[in-house]
């Protein structure tokens, strides 16, 4: 992978976008090494995935606009589709994966930080989803994710007006969870990650599963989802160590994945 690398830290496994010259930008190589790199990650092991920028001064600054510049119709879709597939199975990665936003996440880097199921950023950090400015539309998701995320009113200002907003009104509008000083941005997604890995695995895996999935249908279905992912816990280990250690009155010393 030459644009991407992984680390894993215990149980938690980190995956950072390495193209610093081009503050991070995505080209299809790119694109191909970050779908790697989640291939590469081991589920029975690692269980959260932090997913950042290398460089202290973007997450990903957008799609790589050079390579796209020349595109034909045909290969726009083409490039769209293999972005938003990669994307896609970002949203629906077994194991919970936090974006830790440490500069720029503009128009691609803002879609690739919304599949992701937590957002935190560093003070500098900057989003927006520029295309409009650029003759395009959003292509990786932006117009779908982020008017679920902040809402259709919000979403429409920033993608028509092509506005860039900065950390604190990203704070405040619910794209990212909380803000950070440069410097502890890594450390802030490290803790999170660890607070999550400490959790019953399966448990939630089915979480996330029933967060995603009840979202897009209706309350009755999704009501079945989380019934269905709930059963299955009571086949778990975990779940009889868990629930044992508070019958117990102590701790569950470690989840085992089982
Ligand atoms: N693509 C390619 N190179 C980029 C880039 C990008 N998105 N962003 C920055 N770079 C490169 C710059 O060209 C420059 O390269 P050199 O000139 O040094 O070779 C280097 O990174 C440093 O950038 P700057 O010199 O511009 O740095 P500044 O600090 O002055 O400015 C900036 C930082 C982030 C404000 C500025 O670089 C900028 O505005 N970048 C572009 C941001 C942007 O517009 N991003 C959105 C891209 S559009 C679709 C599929 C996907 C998409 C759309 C449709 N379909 C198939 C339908 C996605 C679209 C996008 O993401």
């Amino acid at each position: 992978m030459g644009y991407v690398d992984y680390a894993a830290e215990g149980h938690v496994g980190i995956i950072t976008i390495n193209r610093p010259k081009a503050l991070n930008a995505l080209n299809e190589d790119v694109l191909r090494d970050i779908e790697t790199a989640f291939d590469a990650v081991d589920c029975s092991e690692i269980r959260a995935v932090i997913v950042t920028g290398a460089g202290e001064k973007s997450f990903v600054a957008g799609a790589d606009i050079a390579a796209m510049s020349t595109m034909t119709k045909e290969q726009g879709e083409h490039f769209g589709k293999f972005g938003n597939d990669i994307f896609r199975k970002i949203e629906t990665f077994p194991v919970p994966v936090i974006a830790a936003v440490n500069g720029f996440a503009l128009g691609g880097g803002n879609e690739l930080a919304m599949c992701c199921d937590i957002r935190i950023c560093s003070e500098n950090a900057v989003f927006g989803q520029p295309e409009a400015g650029l003759g395009i539309t959003p292509g990786f998701g932006g117009t779908q994710r982020l008017a679920r995320l902040i809402g259709p009113g919000k979403a429409k200002e920033m993608v028509y007006g092509a506005r860039n907003i900065k950390a604190d009104e990203a704070y405040r509008v619910g794209l990212v969870n909380a803000v950070y000083p440069q410097e502890e941005l890594m450390a802030a997604a490290m803790k999170l990650a660890q607070t999550i890995a400490k959790n019953a695995p399966i448990a939630v895996r089915n979480c996330k599963k029933a967060i995603n999935e009840g979202l897009e249908v209706e309350m009755d279905r999704a009501i079945e989802i989380e019934e269905k992912l709930f059963g299955d816990c009571f086949e778990t280990q975990d779940q009889k160590d868990g629930m044992t250690a508070f019958l117990e009155k102590r701790k569950v010393e470690a989840f085992h994945n089982r």
